[in-house]
C-alpha cells in the first residue's frame, strides 16, 4: 500500500515545486519587466521636459531679438526720415545745390559738415548768387575767410575776392578779430566780417557741372 502511493507523492511534490518556481519566476518577471518600463518612461519624462526648457529658451531668445530687431528698425526708420528730411534742405539755383542748415555752429564746424555733405561753404561769384543767398533773410557763414593772412580775402575755392558785397562799414575786424565772413545784413551789401568761433547757420554750395 505505502510502497504504491509513494510515487505519486513524488510526482505531487515536484508539481508542487514546478509551480511554486514558476510563481517566483513569474513574480520575477513581472518586478523586472515594470523596472525595464519604469525606466524607460522615466529617461523619456527626462528628455520630454530637457526638450520643453531647451525649447522655452529658444522663445526666450526669440523674444529678445525680436525686441533688438524691433528697436533696430525703428532707429533706421527715423534716420531715414531724417536723411530725407535732410536731403530736401537742397536749393537748387543756376549750375548748384544749396545746403541751409536748420542748426548753428562755428565757421569752422560749418565748413566741416558742408565737406562731409560733399560740398563746400558758398563761394558767391555773381550778383545774381549774391541775391539767392539773400532772399533767404537769415544770417550764415558763407566760404570766404582772411585767416590765413589778415587783410587778404579768400574763398574756400582758394581764389581770391574780386566781386565783393560787404556791408558799408564792414569788414571792419571789431571784435579783438573777425575773419569770418557772414550774411547778414538785409541789404544787396549783406557781408560782415564777423569772430569764426561765433554759432550761425550756414549754407553750402555743391556745385553741379565743375
Ligand atoms: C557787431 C559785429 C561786427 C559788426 C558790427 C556792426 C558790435 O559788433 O557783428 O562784426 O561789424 O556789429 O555794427
Ligand atoms: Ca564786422
Amino acid at each position: 500500500m505505502m510502497a504504491a502511493a509513494e510515487p505519486g507523492r513524488k510526482l505531487y511534490r515536484v508539481v508542487v515545486v514546478s509551480l511554486g518556481l514558476l510563481c517566483i519566476l513569474q513574480a520575477a518577471l513581472n518586478i523586472s519587466l515594470r523596472l525595464a518600463l519604469y525606466h524607460s518612461y522615466s529617461t523619456s519624462y527626462n528628455t520630454l521636459k530637457r526638450n520643453l526648457s531647451d525649447c522655452d529658451n529658444k522663445t526666450l531668445d526669440l523674444e529678445a531679438s525680436f525686441k533688438t530687431l524691433t528697436e533696430e528698425r525703428d532707429e533706421l526708420k527715423k534716420k531715414l526720415t531724417d536723411c530725407v528730411h535732410d536731403q530736401q534742405r537742397w536749393k537748387y539755383f543756376s549750375g548748384s545745390f544749396y545746403y541751409i542748415s536748420s542748426n548753428m555752429k562755428t565757421w569752422n564746424e560749418s565748413r566741416t559738415d558742408c565737406l562731409q555733405r560733399w560740398a563746400d561753404l558758398v563761394v558767391v561769384n555773381s550778383e545774381e548768387e549774391q541775391e539767392f543767398i539773400n532772399q533767404y533773410r537769415k544770417t550764415m557763414w558763407i566760404g570766404l575767410t582772411d585767416s590765413e593772412r589778415e587783410g587778404t580775402w579768400k574763398w574756400v575755392d582758394g581764389t581770391p575776392l574780386t566781386t565783393s558785397f560787404w556791408h558799408s562799414g564792414e569788414p571792419n575786424n571789431t571784435n579783438k578779430s573777425e575773419d569770418c565772413v557772414e550774411t547778414k545784413f538785409r541789404d544787396k551789401n549783406s557781408w560782415n566780417d564777423a569772430v569764426c568761433g561765433n554759432r550761425n547757420s550756414w549754407i553750402c554750395e555743391k556745385k553741379m557741372f565743375l
